[in-house]
């Protein structure tokens, strides 16, 4: 069985990057290991939130592992909080995530709608492009694209293929493999993902129909899928089409329940058509 190790926060409540990552990627037959980054009440765009930084467990933690010779096909980290956790996962990479076969995915979780999240500033969003330089496969949205480029952000109305394409190109020289961008659109009343390879230069669009709502956690639900599929042996090309079917599904559902929580989305209720897709 493939072995990933997920290195976000545990949102206790909001279903959000670790209560998403540890259900999706078990459901799809992969060990998930988790590094929590740090505790929170709930996530951040509750009206408040307390948060227990977990910083100084990382190095013990993954000495005990190392101890025991623990590896990891795939590495995926997501929102991880503090300028000092991101540098302290160039280590973490260097120790678990060298070597041929095995996966280093990126998620750099720090922004939506043109906005940084509340617990982030520009020396935050820096970084977090200097860790996308140490992956193999990137997964911002555009609004995280934006701010790790230096390019303008754009609503979904105003993208066009010059624009996503040259965000593409800029994110590519950060240094990852592979560069994928999510909250695509390119035909109105589509919305989709789209990637480019860097040794191929190949892109690879897929859209699906834009459902008018926005949830929170999709993007987790979208990269703990992506990453699960690539561990289940599927291209980035199809693991991320999957992954984006399995999003937009969600969101369908979501709406379609009438207590549906602010907070986040209904993948429990999806969950098992993910598996029965396998
Ligand atoms: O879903 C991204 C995310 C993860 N973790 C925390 C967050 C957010 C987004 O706001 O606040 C704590």
């Amino acid at each position: 069985m493939k072995r990933i190790l997920t290195v976000q926060d545990i949102s206790c409540l909001g279903k959000c990057s670790i209560t998403i990552a540890l259900p999706v990627i078990s459901a799809l037959g992969v060990e998930c290991v988790i590094l929590p980054t740090a505790v929170l009440s709930n996530h951040t765009l509750f009206k408040s939130f307390t948060v227990k930084d977990l910083a100084d467990q990382i190095v013990p933690i993954s000495e005990r592992w190392q101890d025991e010779g623990v590896e990891f096909d795939a590495i995926y980290t997501g929102y991880l909080g503090t300028i000092e956790q991101i540098d302290m996962m160039k280590n973490l990479f260097r120790t678990f995530g060298s070597g041929e076969d095995k996966l280093v995915f990126v998620d750099p979780v720090m922004a939506d709608n043109g906005k940084l999240y509340p617990a982030f500033d520009m020396a935050y969003a820096k970084k977090n492009a200097e860790l996308c330089g140490a992956a193999d496969i990137i997964v911002p949205n555009i609004t995280e694209a934006a701010f790790m480029t230096d390019m303008e952000y754009r609503e979904e109305k105003d993208h066009d293929e010059e624009y996503i394409k040259k965000m593409l190109g800029r994110l590519a020289e950060l240094g990852a493999r592979i560069n994928v961008l999510t909250g695509v659109s390119l035909e109105p009343g589509k919305t989709g993902v789209m990637g480019l390879e860097l040794e191929t230069g190949d892109y690879y669009l897929y859209q699906n129909d834009k459902i008018n709502a926005t949830f929170h956690g999709t993007g987790d639900l979208f990269s703990s899928t992506c990453v699960g599929e690539m561990m289940r042996g599927k291209s980035w090309q199809d693991a991320m089409r999957i992954a984006a079917e399995y999003t937009a599904r969600t969101i369908e559902v979501t709406m379609q329940n009438p207590d549906k929580p602010w907070y986040g989305v209904d993948f429990e209720a999806t969950l098992p058509e993910l598996i029965l897709a396998k």
